[in-house]
């Protein structure tokens, strides 16, 4: 014998009390970034060089600026987010500033003392532009009392040897006491993200 279900109810639209909550509770707090997560924050620097539109004399580039003490992300770009021929990590730089009522060279007045910026490529030394070099953009971020900002480097990979020869970015940087640290991992699809649009 087969039983008889219940009779369903069927709630008119003036009566619906929205969807049933199983937690009622405080919301729980979202899970606080890990600014020791260096995997999280490239990943994120190279959803920025997507963003990049192909140009075959560069290439695209995504840089994240990130405040090592709190994981907090403080300003992204890419290579020619801005208005002219401009990298990643300067326009991470310039929209930083921006935001801050500044101009981009005093942008280290604004900038927490632990800052550290993530850029799939190696900052540059030297530009065919003759623009400055990424490298001397984040070795100017110093605040008032000439305390440097930026401290530390992430970078996913070495800049190929197709425009400028070997980059000394890396070199430049250690030398003025930044720190450098290569996030492996992500090579492969960084150099083909940043490549895309160049003729083979
Ligand atoms: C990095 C970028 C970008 C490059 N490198 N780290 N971030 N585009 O956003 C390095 C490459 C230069 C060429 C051409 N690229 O960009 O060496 O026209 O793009 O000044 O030297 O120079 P311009
Ligand atoms: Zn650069």
């Amino acid at each position: 014998m087969t039983q008889s279900l219940p009779a369903l109810t069927i709630k008119m639209p003036e009566e619906w009390e929205g969807p049933v909550r199983i937690w009622d509770g405080p919301v729980p707090p979202a899970q606080a970034p890990d600014p020791n997560d260096h995997m999280q924050y490239m990943r994120l620097a190279l959803d920025q060089a997507q963003e990049s539109p192909p140009k075959p004399s560069n290439f695209r580039v995504g840089a994240l600026l990130v405040d090592a003490d709190t994981g907090t992300i403080l300003s992204r770009g890419y290579t020619l987010e801005c208005e002219g021929n401009t990298h990643a990590e300067q326009c991470c730089l310039l929209k930083f500033a921006q935001a801050h009522g500044l101009p981009e060279e005093r942008v280290g007045e604004a900038l927490p003392p632990n800052t550290v910026i993530y850029t799939t490529m190696e900052p540059c030394n030297l530009r065919l532009s003759g623009n400055l070099p990424c490298a001397d953009r984040i070795i100017r971020t110093k605040n008032k009392d000439g305390e440097q900002r930026i401290k530390k480097v992430y970078l996913g990979v070495k800049e190929p040897e197709k425009f400028v020869g070997e980059n000394q970015g890396r070199a430049k940087l250690e030398e003025n006491n930044i720190q450098c640290v290569h996030v492996p991992g992500l090579d492969e699809r960084i150099l083909e993200v940043a490549t895309a649009g160049h003729e083979s």
